[in-house]
């Protein structure tokens, strides 16, 4: 494409709609700041604050009680991670590829769902919980990353969490998922392609330079607009390319592929910013904020993969309030995510 000017002078973005590239999964964002101006006649509700029982009775997740399959949970005392019992993938599942011409194509594929309790306590989401309580979710990510990821036919450990209604999480008690499957799935897989081209390119971690960038500023980025914090081992940010209005990441200073290779004071940094990150998204719109948040990280093939620098995503659907949330629906379906609130400002509100 030709361009009347090429310029890194960014904040001609503040005013005009344009399109942001996102360098770790080779795609786009429409970003339309002026409309995020316009008179807003929606109704900002607050909702009723969430009182929930330490324990409730009738929770499939909460210590002892009995689950949807007949099987009772242990009276476990901090994290508790079982086998789903409805899991989308089997253990259990040969392996086959289907074909027929160049049109249809189908495998098999072979795979393990695991559930983890945060706490035993039904009333504790991340932000109320303790660090110390947090940093033993992430010592049981770790130990299922490595367990899942060594049996040989698992490619892929995709840890996640689904939090609220508004997200279709099905149970309010504070809980993860794990998926281990063969084949890498396409998200990682896009970011796996962009890190490699991008090591190949300066033997360094794309990740490494953006938050280099984002921290110390470079030609037309202000250092640290983006930033929201950082302790000794992590930073979070809202990056330059988020879809979500809210959309955040943590990013580990320290390159590394896996969260496996984290110390003990990175394991301790990174529970502390998942913590901190989720009491400024209650605050925003004093709510518990919902979102889908999981790590990317280096795949379980046997391979190094010094390309991949982890790092985990918040994707938060709420715009406005408590209630107005943004919808991923006409254009985005057919086009191109977009949104109106640029992720400066979003960060500058998020920072308070
Ligand atoms: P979500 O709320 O994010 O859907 O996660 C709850 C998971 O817990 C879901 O995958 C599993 C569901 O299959 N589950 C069990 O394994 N046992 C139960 O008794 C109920 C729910």
């Amino acid at each position: 494409m030709d361009f009347a000017l090429r310029t890194d002078d960014f904040a001609l973005l503040n005013d005009y709609p344009h399109r942001r590239y996102n360098p770790l999964t080779d795609s786009w964002v429409l970003v339309s700041p002026h409309r995020a101006k316009r008179p807003w006649q929606g109704q900002v509700e607050k909702l009723a604050p969430d009182t929930r029982p330490a324990h409730d009775p009738d929770c499939y997740l909460c210590a002892g009680n009995v689950r949807a399959n007949g099987e009772q949970n242990p009276p476990y005392e901090d994290v508790y991670v079982f086998d789903n019992d409805f899991a989308s993938l089997l253990e259990d599942t040969p392996s086959a590829e289907l074909q027929t011409g160049d049109l249809f194509l189908a495998r098999l594929e072979r795979g393990v769902g695991r559930v983890i309790c945060f706490s035993p306590r039904h009333d504790l989401t991340i932000p109320d919980m303790e660090v110390g309580a947090i940093r033993k979710v992430v010592d049981a990510w770790v130990t299922e990353y490595e367990v899942l990821g060594a049996k040989s036919f698992v490619n892929y450990v995709q840890i996640f969490e689904n939090k609220g209604a508004v997200m279709g999480c099905s149970n309010p008690h504070p809980h993860g998922q794990i998926w281990a499957q063969e084949s890498i799935p396409d998200e990682p897989l896009k970011k796996q392609h962009a890190q490699l081209k991008y090591w190949d390119l300066h033997s360094k971690t794309l990740l490494s330079d953006y938050l280099d960038a984002e921290l110390n500023g470079a030609p037309g980025v202000t250092a640290r607009e983006r930033v929201l914090f950082e302790n000794e081992q992590f930073v979070a940010l809202v990056p330059f390319w988020a879809v979500w209005p809210f959309e955040a990441m943590i990013v580990p200073k320290r390159p590394m592929a896996r969260i496996s290779e984290m110390t003990h004071a990175e394991r301790d940094g990174l529970a502390d910013a998942y913590k901190q990150l989720t009491v400024r998204y209650d605050a925003l719109f004093q709510t518990s904020f919902p979102y889908s948040a999981g790590i990317h990280q280096a795949p379980t093939d046997g391979i190094d993969h010094p390309e991949w620098h982890f790092h985990m995503v918040f994707y938060p659907p709420l715009l406005r309030s408590a209630t107005v949330k943004k919808f991923m629906v006409g254009y985005e379906m057919l086009a191109n995510p977009q949104r109106d609130i640029t992720p400066e400002k979003a960060a500058e509100l998020l920072r308070g």
